[in-house]
């Protein structure tokens, strides 16, 4: 690499109007050089890079010497201005949407994360994407109170002083509605990745182990088999869950990325069921019954069931199977020069961990290894990048997760071989991205 890209501060990111389609606002930032210049690129890679940041730099003069901003010339804006810190106003496209015409009313309804605009693996929480049957509502936490009953020896009710008072845990972990991506069993129906996979987030849930509380509360250890948990919101949201899961790493918390649960993610308490599909994470969670059998509510008999290719509803599919998905270049953007891409994503396994991801640039005849930007947790989203140069012609991005139990993602026609196309919930088939001559990116499904 040349001594003056070496040499200048900081990479030249270009402007983020520059890379924004109007319809589909979206953009592909220059993120992943950084570690480029550390020296992780070879060869083409790098010689692309230093076309790249070449040819940026030689275009700018030192804003801080030539041309001084007005913001260099000011006194700034005091502290706590915004007691509670907002993002910067140049941000302001970087939001939960709802896909138009999707649902009848607002209520009952989805607003997907915007996942192609997001680092890392924490969705900051007011970008989590929301999923209620009967709205959201925000609860006086001094009113709230938490019962545990059923095949117990002494049913137990909590305030939510009680239970914030208990030894509790934090743990990263993913949350995707069994319905993520359900709109593309058929066709490739949606424009971006924010409405194919953005019923996904990933945060650091905070609370009490349920299996402390169901000790406490004295449960039947030969008799249960089952639990049910409740929400306090109008839609009664009622879902039956395994004992083995309920005792091993469920949560009941009141946490989330270090402050209280947000309203819309079931302040002041809800059910974190790890590597479950969303809707068994009870919000507003007020009731867990202990029994012995599986409850039938109306959430698991008539919906969140596979409709399967022989016309019989599969029932009680819990666990979300590996998955990934490119997040950018993604579907809505444009490639607006030839040269170095960091093509970027997230993988998770309802599973475990995530051991591996593969990137395919030709629709999934050669595979090469992405770079795990770790750490890669159990249960939670896992940030891929992989290096890729981009030279003008038509591709075909895909990526495909191994997880720890040695599980592969499969290709859409491989799960359809199974599933048939009449299924509404757990897609976890890889994506794919066609990016055009010129530059381009668009929703397609192979084969
Ligand atoms: N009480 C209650 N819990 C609920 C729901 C609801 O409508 N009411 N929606 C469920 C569904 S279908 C999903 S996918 C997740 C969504 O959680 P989020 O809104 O925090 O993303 O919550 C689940 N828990
Ligand atoms: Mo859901």
């Amino acid at each position: 690499m040349s001594d003056s890209s070496e040499h200048t501060q900081g990479i030249v990111r270009p402007a983020p109007e520059s890379f924004i389609k109007p319809d589909l606002v979206a953009t592909i930032s220059a993120h992943g050089i950084d570690d480029a210049r550390r020296g992780l690129l070879k060869g083409a890679f790098a010689s692309a890079l230093v076309a790249m940041t070449g040819k940026a730099v030689a275009g700018e003069s030192d804003p801080n010497i030539v041309n001084v901003p007005e913001w260099s010339k000011i006194l700034g804006n005091a502290v706590a201005t915004n007691p509670y810190g907002l993002p910067s106003k140049y941000e302001a496209n970087i939001i939960r949407r709802q896909s138009p015409g999707l649902t009848q009313t607002d209520q009952a309804s989805v607003a997907f994360t915007p996942l192609q605009s997001m680092f890392g693996m924490i969705t900051p929480s007011g970008l989590h994407f929301e999923r209620h049957h009967q709205g959201w509502v925000d609860i006086d936490p001094s009113r709230h109170r938490f019962m545990i009953n059923g095949l117990v020896k002494t049913p137990m009710v909590f305030t939510m002083e009680e239970l914030m008072r208990m030894p509790s845990v934090s743990r990263m972990h993913f949350l995707e509605c069994g319905a993520n991506t359900a709109l593309e069993w058929g066709n490739s129906a949606v424009p971006t990745v924010q409405y194919t996979h953005g019923m996904l987030s990933g945060s650091e849930w905070t609370g009490v182990p349920l299996s402390l509380l169901l000790e406490r509360a004295g449960i039947d250890l030969a008799k249960a088999k089952y639990i049910l948990a409740e929400g306090a919101d109008g839609s009664s949201m009622t879902r039956t869950i395994n004992i083995e899961n309920a005792l091993d790493d469920c949560l009941v918390a009141y946490g989330q990325n270090g402050e209280m649960i947000r309203p819309e993610q079931g302040y002041p308490l809800r059910l974190v069921v790890p590597g479950v599909q969303g809707v068994s994470w009870v919000k507003w969670l007020r009731r867990i019954e202990v029994g012995d059998q599986p409850y039938a509510a109306k959430d698991e008999a008539s919906h969140y069931v596979d409709l399967m290719p022989d016309g019989m509803q599969r029932q009680y599919t819990a666990i979300q199977e590996a998955k990934s998905v490119i997040t950018s270049p993604s579907g809505g953007q444009k490639l607006m020069k030839q040269g170095y891409y960091c093509v970027t994503g997230l993988a998770w396994s309802g599973r475990g961990v995530v051991k591996k991801v593969e990137v395919s640039t030709d629709g999934g005849r050669n595979w090469r290894e992405a770079r795990i930007e770790g750490p890669a947790l159990s249960k939670m989203i896992t940030r891929f990048n992989f290096d890729w140069v981009w030279r003008g012609e038509e591709a075909l991005l895909q990526s495909r997760v191994t997880d720890s139990t040695g599980y592969v993602q499969p290709q859409r026609t491989e799960l359809i071989a199974v599933r048939g196309t009449r299924s509404i919930y757990h897609n976890n088939a890889i994506q794919t991205w066609r990016v055009n001559q010129s530059g381009e990116v668009e929703n397609v499904q192979l084969g």
